[in-house]
């Protein structure tokens, strides 16, 4: 904890006003298991790390116990799609980093066990992102074992802090390959053109004879028992030597996967294509829905985890996740872990109504907020009226459960595969000058730690990070880079680049980030309280929100100002709200009228201010 009372030192100069009112005495984020684990969901700040990029701890296993030239090891730290050596224990020594950013709960990126390299020559890359894997029981050798988890977990923990894994169902590594297109690219073949009953189309041999398909209602043992050639649509093959390369072993068994080519992504091929290659597990069997229950099942039981991160949760069919989901959260809760976290990610833009889809029909828990992700991106990055933020949380009706299951939402700006907000600012408006920049993404940041739903900060960001795109191009280092593009970056509020280290607690955002995080783990009301609007418009301007603690019902009022000035305005208050004290910036004490309050806001910032309690 010692270097958590250092990191506080650095940030309260800068907000001093806050700190006489937040900054507490670091112990008191120590916590007992049992009350760590009372925590709910939506109490958490999420850090979301990949640990190929984040610190690295051992340099012996930078290849991952392979030996060679990249295209064996996967190792290959000038390069931005190769192993550059980060592992978990690298993150064991940066815990006091994390926990001083005021995050909760770490999610890292894939640890499972990945093939190293796969793809066609000349455009091979490695599984450093961790989503080709392998292993389901084992921990990537090139991020350590099983037992640095162990290390992980238990150092995280003592701290009070959660770990979350990110899991994936829908497929594995690119293993199995097809006879009819070697060297390209397989299309994908429908289930009504290459039915599961002929051999290559419909004028083909009749094979799986009594096999009823894979709809709802046929999902039994005994129908799936009737399946046995995989070759319906084209012909699957293991490369000789990979025949046993996955484990558990029931996941070389060819018939477990969809084998029908490529997705296109969209109708019936989303669920049922191979992601680019990946093998797209046939979810709809339920010896594949018991054996993902049993592996990730296990992982609760060992380790203590807890939460999950669901990668490419919409590609997988509604009723896997209707057992999954169950079978997982009593998992947990066996294992005494009442508040295990599950959340799936719907890759979408502006659309709640696909979101929360998948928590009515699948039955997820909750979903990443995409559309929370492009409401800010919009608003706050690009020229859209606050009345989109207006819309995106009037839609918090349509989840299972409604406000409440928004309220464990995690929300994001930025990530791994669209990009960081940074960036999005920067292509938004390539004449921005640095301290532009630095507020937009601080204001981006606010509404993240202020408004409903859980925050995840992606790695770097409160270091300035901001790429030059999505994907490899947003998964910098945050150890001292070699990789020259991420090198050449200017990044945000420094004129330090990634070529050193990036574990600086005096970056302007680590300490505007740990601010807003320390407000939020003080008030109640912006975790747990209902989210009622304000004030929205059509163009650039106030955006505002009330906040009222579940259990005291004093409200907490938050206002954003999305546009370059300054503005004030009257907002309606809880006509019980009579004196406000700010949080955060220039509160006024009294309110102009019963149920009127003046909020006056710099450009591009926000105010926190929080009625007096009830008498
Ligand atoms: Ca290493
Ligand atoms: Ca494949
Ligand atoms: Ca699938």
């Amino acid at each position: 904890m010692k270097v958590n009372r250092v990191s506080t030192a650095l940030v309260c100069p800068l907000f001093a006003c806050c700190c006489l009112l937040f900054c507490r005495p670091m112990g008191a984020w120590a916590a007992s298991i049992e009350e760590f684990r009372a925590r709910k969901p939506q109490d958490e700040a999420i850090y979301f790390v990949l640990p190929d990029r984040f610190a690295n701890g051992d340099p012996s296993n930078d290849r991952g116990g392979l030996s060679g030239d990249r295209l064996t090891t996967g190792y290959d730290p000038t390069a931005k799609g190769f192993f550059h050596g980060g592992d978990l224990r690298g993150l064991i020594e940066r815990l006091d980093y994390i926990q001083g950013l005021g995050a909760t709960a770490v999610w890292l990126g894939p640890v499972f066990q990945n093939k190293s390299v796969q793809g066609p020559p000349g455009r091979e890359s490695a599984g450093y992102h961790g989503y080709w894997i392998t292993d389901f029981t084992h921990v990537d050798a090139h991020f350590g074992g099983n037992s640095d988890l162990h290390a992980l977990v238990d150092a995280a923990h003592a701290r009070g802090l959660k770990i979350y894994l990110d899991i994936v169902v829908n497929h594995t590594a690119d293993v199995i390959q097809y006879r009819e297109c070697s060297g390209h690219v397989c299309p994908y073949r429908s289930r009504a053109q290459y039915p599961y009953t002929r051999r290559g189309g419909i004028l083909g041999a009749p094979i799986n004879d009594a096999f009823m398909g894979d709809e709802a209602a046929q999902q039994t043992d005994e129908n799936f028992a009737k399946l046995t050639r995989p070759d319906y649509a084209y012909t699957p093959f293991v490369p000789a030597g990979e025949e046993h390369l996955k484990v558990p072993e029931w996941l070389n068994d060819l018939i477990v996967y969809h084998n029908r080519g490529n997705s296109t992504f969209s109708g019936e091929s989303s669920q049922m294509g191979d992601f680019d290659g990946l093998d797209d597990l046939m979810t709809e069997n339920p010896r594949v829905v018991r054996g993902f229950i049993e592996i990730y099942g296990k992982w609760i039981d060992d380790f203590g985890i807890d939460g999950f991160r669901i990668d490419t949760a919409k590609h997988v069919n509604a009723e896997f996740w209707q057992a999954f989901v169950p079978a997982i959260l009593a998992r947990a809760a066996a294992r005494g872990i009442p508040n295990f976290h599950l959340f799936g990610e719907v890759a979408t833009g502006m659309d709640p109504a696909l979101l929360a889809e998948h928590t009515r029909v699948d039955k997820l828990p909750a979903v990443l907020d995409f559309a929370f992700a492009a409401a800010v991106r919009d608003t706050v990055a690009g020229n859209a009226g606050t009345d989109e933020l207006a819309r995106l949380f009037d839609a918090d009706s349509l989840y299972e459960g409604g406000a409440a299951t928004a309220l464990q939402l995690p929300t994001f700006i930025s990530n791994h595969d669209a990009g960081r907000f940074a960036y999005f600012v920067r292509k938004s408006r390539p004449q921005a000058r640095d301290p532009e920049l630095l507020a937009r993404v601080r204001l981006a940041h606010a509404m993240l730690f202020l408004l409903r739903g859980v925050p995840v900060v992606y790695y770097g960001d409160e270091q300035g990070f901001a790429g030059t795109g999505g994907d490899q191009d947003s998964r910098q280092d945050m150890f001292a880079s070699q990789v020259a593009v991420y090198n050449a970056e200017p990044l945000v509020g420094t004129r330090h680049t990634t070529a050193t280290d990036s574990f600086d607690t005096s970056h302007p955002l680590y300490a505007a980030i740990a601010e807003l995080a320390r407000l939020r783990r003080e008030q109640p009301a912006l975790r747990e309280g209902r989210q009622i609007l304000r004030s929205a418009g059509k163009r650039p301007g106030l955006f505002a929100v009330s906040r009222i603690d579940p259990a005291t019902g004093r409200e907490l009022l938050v206002a954003f100002n999305t546009s370059p000035r300054s503005l004030e305005a009257q907002v309606s208050v809880e006509p019980g709200s009579r004196r406000f004290a700010s949080l955060y910036g220039d509160c006024r004490r009294e309110t102009a009228a019963t149920g009127s309050y003046t909020v006056r806001i710099p450009a591009l910032d926000f105010i926190a201010c929080a009625a007096d309690e009830k008498p």
